[in-house]
């Protein structure tokens, strides 16, 4: 079965201005719709064209991983963002002061392995256990999946998710991305 582009959960311009409509034009209908377009041709024909873009992703390395990955990292950042944002819910809010201190503790933290991931990559959010989360920085298109761990929120931080709207400014992109937080995202993801 082809691996299809799932469509975006709102409108390309509603998660201004933190992301604008344009750098939505290019990160999701030219970034996001390339890796789906590749990915189908080169699975095309071969052993892991049955397989759901999970199961590609466990088995696949080079640049099939690389495609497969990245679909599935786009499509996880675009649902962890809501226009407008949100507030945590209680039980989250509970379990970051749990693991991080605070809420801020928590933000503070997530935002340096964000701002300090060297280069292209993304930092992520990973359910460790029942109680236990941790923050985890990763390149190019490497994601928890692949090394078994469950992601509850990721920042895309390759510069093509913040150079039209912030430059080279990739720590006021960090900043302004809790603006647009899909938290009840996170909490289902949590508890599924
Ligand atoms: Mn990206």
């Amino acid at each position: 079965m082809a691996i299809e582009l799932p469509k975006l959960p709102y409108g390309e311009n509603e998660l201004a201005p933190v992301i604008s409509k344009e750098t939505i034009e290019f990160h999701y209908d030219k970034h996001h719709r390339a890796y789906v377009a590749n990915i189908n041709n080169l699975i095309k024909g071969g052993d892991l064209e049955s397989l759901s873009l999970e199961e590609i992703i466990k088995r696949a390395e080079g640049g099939v991983f690389n495609n497969a990955a990245q679909v599935w990292n786009h499509t996880f950042y675009w649902e962890s963002l809501k226009p407008g944002g949100s507030k945590p819910t209680a039980a989250i809010e509970k379990l970051l002061a749990q693991n991080f201190g605070s809420l801020d503790a928590f933000k503070e933290k997530f935002s340096d392995a964000a701002v300090k991931t060297f280069g292209s990559g993304w930092a992520w959010l990973i359910k460790e256990g029942a109680e236990k989360l941790s923050i985890l920085s990763t390149s190019n298109a490497d994601m928890p999946l692949k090394h078994g761990k469950k992601a509850l929120l990721t920042f895309d931080v390759w510069e093509h998710a913040y150079y039209i709207d912030y430059r080279n400014r990739r720590p006021d992109y960090v900043k302004a991305l809790w603006g647009i937080i899909n938290w009840a995202n996170v909490e289902k993801r949590f508890s599924t």
